[in-house]
């Protein structure tokens, strides 16, 4: 193994008394809870974007980090310094799993066929690494942003030229994620949005969008791809309007396009807050529509109208999505992946080790206060009684299709149904969410 962070030994678990702020509190990754590891429940992933290839830069500023592999003048060099980065990182951390879009892993070329050399060669280090470590891929993903050629978009670009090259490169970029035997293979929409609406073609943006998806499904059954696909909803930024805005959105375009059953959702925190939604909604409605597939761990600042993609810290939010999930039967191929990064005044390589130790203690703590409220019951009720008049004959029969309009009108009438009004208690359930976060 590289030693990269040689300063840094394996990260342990030590318990709530410990002070070493180089250890676990709450994460035991084999401690078996509510029937499965830790590390089984929250399948966690480090991010190749931020990790390792952001060096700090930000619109008013330069780069702050000064890391060997951001430092090297041959691209592949410090390309491949990344991979021994990134596998140290997991190993010292005791994660099993990472997320990269291609242009994360390999530098981009002269031409697509030089940019595909590019990520095949890295992608064969990274999968000689995985044999001997036993990570793996979370998901993969393409850079469809980064490039001036996209700078109006990839499959919503008003170039039918720009579409084709975006095609190319995604499907490069399946090709990679099968070989890596990835879990699923995410899309965000980097800039299909628009800007200004009195240059912009919806209707045609959105048969393009829906074209460019289908060709993908087309490809992945073609090839076998097992992993799921997941579209990363987003309301703006880059763009100040992107088209998979929240998973409502992205839900109604699957449908229309007839694509619903082709995909799942990576849900991001803070993306959740950017389109005036809560974390915890997203993860609900994707939940109720059979479209819950994994999530980016990120949350935002509440002062801060931007994507800050900073690590979890906020309890109540991580508990209740992961007391959802856990209830619908945890995650099947996705995982909580950190999308996260660090702030670019955290310069020191330890800031890194910092900064994922609190997201997987989040996580681990919330783990255990949402097992606490399932095995407990403590929530059990909220849900449960409120709609238990729906288990009666009349709610049986309204949604079975046994009654009318016309039918339900003369049973209100000649009974003289008359609904007592009946108290929600939110606080009630407020209460023991709280008291149930240790
Ligand atoms: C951008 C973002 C991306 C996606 C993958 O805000 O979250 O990193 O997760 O393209
Ligand atoms: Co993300």
């Amino acid at each position: 193994m590289s030693d990269l962070f040689k300063d840094i030994k394996k990260i342990e678990f030590a318990g709530l008394n410990s002070d070493n702020p180089l250890s676990y509190r709450y994460y035991q990754p084999h401690k078996v809870i509510h029937g499965k590891t830790m590390a089984e429940h929250l399948r966690i992933a480090v991010c190749w974007w931020h990790t390792f290839c952001w060096n700090g830069f930000d619109i008013f500023g330069e780069g702050t980090f000064d890391h060997p592999w951001l430092k090297q003048n041959d691209p592949m060099h410090a390309a491949e310094m990344k991979v021994d980065a990134m596998f140290e990182f997991l190993t010292k951390m005791d994660l099993k799993y990472f997320t990269f879009h291609d242009r994360d892993i390999a530098p981009e070329g002269n031409s697509l066929k030089e940019s595909n050399a590019n990520v095949q060669k890295i992608a064969d280090k990274i999968a000689a690494k995985m044999q001997t470590s036993g990570k793996e891929l979370l998901w993969g993903t393409a850079n469809l942003f980064s490039n001036k050629r996209y700078m109006a978009g990839a499959a919503t670009n008003p170039n039918p030229e720009v579409f084709a090259y975006a095609v190319a490169q995604v499907k490069n970029a399946i090709d990679v994620t099968q070989k890596l035997h990835g879990h699923n293979y995410v899309f965000w929409g980097g800039r299909e949005g628009y800007d200004s609406l009195l240059n912009t073609d919806l209707k045609h943006e959105a048969d393009q969008f829906a074209k460019f998806l289908s060709l993908a499904v087309e490809y992945k059954h073609k090839i076998g791809f097992k992993g799921t696909f997941l579209i990363e909803p987003k309301p703006c930024e880059p763009t100040k309007h992107q088209y998979d805005y929240d998973t409502a959105t992205v839900f109604a375009f699957l449908q229309k396009y007839n694509l619903e059953k082709e995909f799942k959702v990576n849900i991001e925190g803070n993306h959740a807050t950017l389109s005036g939604h809560s974390y915890p909604h997203e993860v609900a409605y994707a939940l109720a529509n059979n479209m819950f597939g994994s999530i980016d761990a990120n949350q935002g600042d509440a002062q801060l109208g931007w994507d800050t993609d900073q690590f979890p810290m906020q309890l109540g939010d991580v508990t209740q999505v992961i007391y959802m999930i856990l209830r619908a039967g945890g995650f099947t191929t996705g995982g909580f992946n950190f999308d996260t990064k660090l702030r670019r005044q955290s310069i020191d390589l330890v800031d890194y080790f910092y900064a994922h130790i609190s997201g997987v203690d989040t996580l681990a703590r919330c783990l255990i206060n949402a097992v606490d409220l399932i095995e407990k019951g403590k929530l059990a009720h909220a849900v449960q009684d409120r709609y238990a008049g729906w288990q009666g004959t009349l709610g049986k029969e309204i949604l079975g299709g046994k009654q009318t309009a016309e039918s339900l009108a003369q049973h209100v009438l000649e009974n003289n149904v008359n609904p007592k009004p009946v108290s929600a208690h939110q606080e009630l359930w407020e209460m023991a969410l709280n008291n149930g976060i240790k």
